[in-house]
């Protein structure tokens, strides 16, 4: 297992799409036990292979506190939506930083599990609001992007400050 180098906002590899997986073999699963691993140490609650600049749609999940229900997502879609819910949200790309966003209250996402069978999850609260969050990152989308400008703005100077102070 290895730990994985997390891009941070705003790397232009972020804005990366990614591709659908083909086949899953061993590679897959190894990416995914991977970031599993990183996401666990960060700590987090999900994490997209976009993060760690590998652009094929993959997700891991764990919103568990025992840290014990992992879900690998492998090429999800959003098969349904409604309702509207606003929660806060954080980026391990984007560390410090927290806000408000938008999304579905509920949603039903079809995905490919690390054994090629199809299925379906029907989630609302904060797993729906953690699929949406992974799945925007697989279309180079993060969470800052739902924000005003002025806030992406006053983001990008807090990082860059940031920065500058851990160099
Ligand atoms: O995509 C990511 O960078 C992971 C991100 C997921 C997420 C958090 C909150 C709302 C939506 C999506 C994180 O995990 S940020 C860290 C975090 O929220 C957390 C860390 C440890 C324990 C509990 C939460
Ligand atoms: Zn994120």
């Amino acid at each position: 297992m290895a730990l994985l180098p997390i891009l941070r906002f705003p790397d232009p590899r972020l804005k990366k799409i990614a591709s659908p997986v083909e086949k899953i073999d061993d590679g897959i699963r190894r990416l995914a036990r991977d970031m599993a691993e990183t996401m666990y140490e960060a700590p987090g609650i999900g994490l997209a292979a976009t993060q760690v600049d590998v652009h094929r749609q993959v997700i891991v999940i764990d919103i568990s506190e025992a840290r014990d229900s992992l879900l690998v997502l492998v090429n999800p879609a959003i098969a349904a939506r409604d309702g509207v819910q606003v929660c806060e949200e954080g980026c391990l790309s984007v560390p410090g930083i927290y806000d408000k966003v938008e999304r579905a209250e509920h949603v039903t996402v079809r995905y490919l599990d690390l054994e090629g069978e199809m299925r379906t999850i029907d989630a609302d609260g904060l797993l729906a609001v953690c699929l949406q969050h992974e799945m925007d990152h697989l279309q180079g989308k993060v969470f800052v992007d739902h924000l005003s400008q002025l806030k992406q703005t006053r983001i990008k100077a807090k990082l860059a400050k940031q920065a500058r102070i851990t160099a």
